[in-house]
């Protein structure tokens, strides 16, 4: 479903899209009122997982992540070259997991989990 709407103030008119289904957001003030709507906090650190599905130490982070209910975007070293060289080219390592926060590499799965735990209340929920 997608929502367009137009708001109209007496000094200006503006419009703002935002697509529920997909978590699309086309413009920045569809962005901001998709957020509003949903909870979320604009100010949320952007979080991406590098991982691969039979690491154990991956399934751990990702349970967590499941269980706090945040939203993470998944790169999957091991079915995606490209994520495998950004990861190697960006930290010098093949290691996951690795917990990019606001692009910048967290290692080790003990720490990434406390820092989710630490951090929860401050990071956008999956819906
Ligand atoms: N102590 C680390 C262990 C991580 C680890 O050993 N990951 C393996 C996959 S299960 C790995 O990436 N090995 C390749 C490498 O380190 O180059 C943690 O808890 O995150």
């Amino acid at each position: 479903m997608t929502i367009k709407t137009e708001v109209f103030s007496k000094f200006s008119s503006f419009s703002f899209n935002f697509n529920h289904a997909n978590d699309e957001a086309p413009d920045l003030f569809g962005a901001f009122f998709m957020n509003l709507i949903r909870g979320n906090d604009m100010n949320s650190p952007e979080l991406k997982l590098y991982k691969f599905d039979s690491c154990p130490f991956c399934v751990r982070v990702m349970q967590k992540v499941d269980s706090l209910g945040i939203k993470v975007e998944m790169h999957d070293v091991m079915t995606n070259p490209d994520d495998l060289r950004f990861h190697m080219e960006k930290t010098g390592r093949k290691t996951v997991p690795c917990l990019y926060i606001n692009g910048e590499p967290k290692f080790e799965s003990s720490d990434i989990i406390t820092w989710l735990e630490e951090n929860v209340a401050n990071l956008e929920k999956s819906n």
